[in-house]
């Protein structure tokens, strides 16, 4: 027998225990992109507690529409090992480009993640911080239904210990530090810089460097990162996506071994 009000217990529960138990955490990553999911992979890797908001239905930002939604990829040579690592097939097309379905890509990063212990919530924005004494201490957060319906829906908060904005090009995170505290990031001006005209060998060998604490416990990776820092973008190359998302996991997780 399928009694539907057991399956309906099923949902909530498990559902509900998921989200209590993410109210507080090591890291609270907002964007379910490719640099958010390499970063929470590779954190969780760690034996960290990651959770991740993402706001649309399906995870994966960039990635599915590939170049144009034409759905390949492009990853350079220094990106091969993660993609191996992943269990990815990687076409050789020439010297130092691979093409890569990006659906498969997408689908690793997720069975990986989630199997890893990472916490996935999709349809759910951040829409604001919590800062305590000077520094990012979690995240306010909201029904992205609710957020495009419009409706007057207060939030719920989410508290951890590092936030990393992965919101890719609109930096929302750092946007929001910025302009709703008035809090100077770790910028030139102090504010989002904003992300330059595409130039895909600069935007990529600049990301690395971009990928970094923008304000106390605040961290940007990937697309977000240049965004902030005023990095080129770069357009269907993924790699610097994945070896950001790596590398914001490696800074953290070296912050948190020493607390
Ligand atoms: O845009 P996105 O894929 O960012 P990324 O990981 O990768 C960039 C590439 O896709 C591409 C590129 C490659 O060279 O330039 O653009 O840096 O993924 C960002 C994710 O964050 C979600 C959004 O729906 C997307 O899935 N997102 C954005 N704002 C919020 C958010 C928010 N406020 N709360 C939760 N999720």
């Amino acid at each position: 027998m399928i009694d539907e009000i057991v399956i309906s217990r099923a949902i909530t529960e498990a559902y509900l225990k998921e989200f209590l138990d993410c109210l507080e955490s090591d890291v609270i990553i907002s964007g379910a992109g490719p640099a958010g999911l390499c970063a929470a992979l590779n954190l969780a890797q760690e034996g960290y507690k990651v959770v991740v908001f993402e706001r649309t239905l399906r995870p994966g930002g960039g990635v599915p529409g590939g170049g144009m939604m034409f759905n390949k990829i492009v990853i350079q040579e220094e990106a091969r090992p993660l993609l191996e690592e992943l269990d990815v097939t990687l076409k050789p097309y020439q010297e130092n480009y691979y093409v890569v379905q990006a659906l498969e890509l997408l689908g690793a990063l997720l069975v990986k993640a989630i199997k890893q212990g990472v916490y996935l919530f999709n349809c759910i924005s951040v829409e604001d911080v919590l800062i305590y004494d000077k520094k990012v201490s979690g995240v306010v957060i909201n029904w992205s239904a609710a957020q495009a319906a419009g409706l007057h829906v207060d939030p719920l908060t989410a508290r951890t210990k590092f936030v990393v904005d992965a919101t890719g090009h609109a930096a929302e995170v750092a946007e929001i530090v910025s302009r709703k505290s008035g809090c100077k990031l770790f910028t030139s001006t102090g504010k989002v810089i904003g992300e330059k005209p595409m130039w895909a060998e600069e935007g990529e060998k600049i990301l690395l460097t971009n990928t970094k604490e923008v304000y106390p416990h605040l961290y940007v990776c990937g697309m977000a990162a240049n965004a902030v820092f005023g990095g080129p973008r770069m357009g269907p190359i993924f790699g610097g996506m994945l070896l950001s998302g790596q590398k914001v996991a490696q800074l953290i997780a070296a912050r948190l071994k020493t607390k």
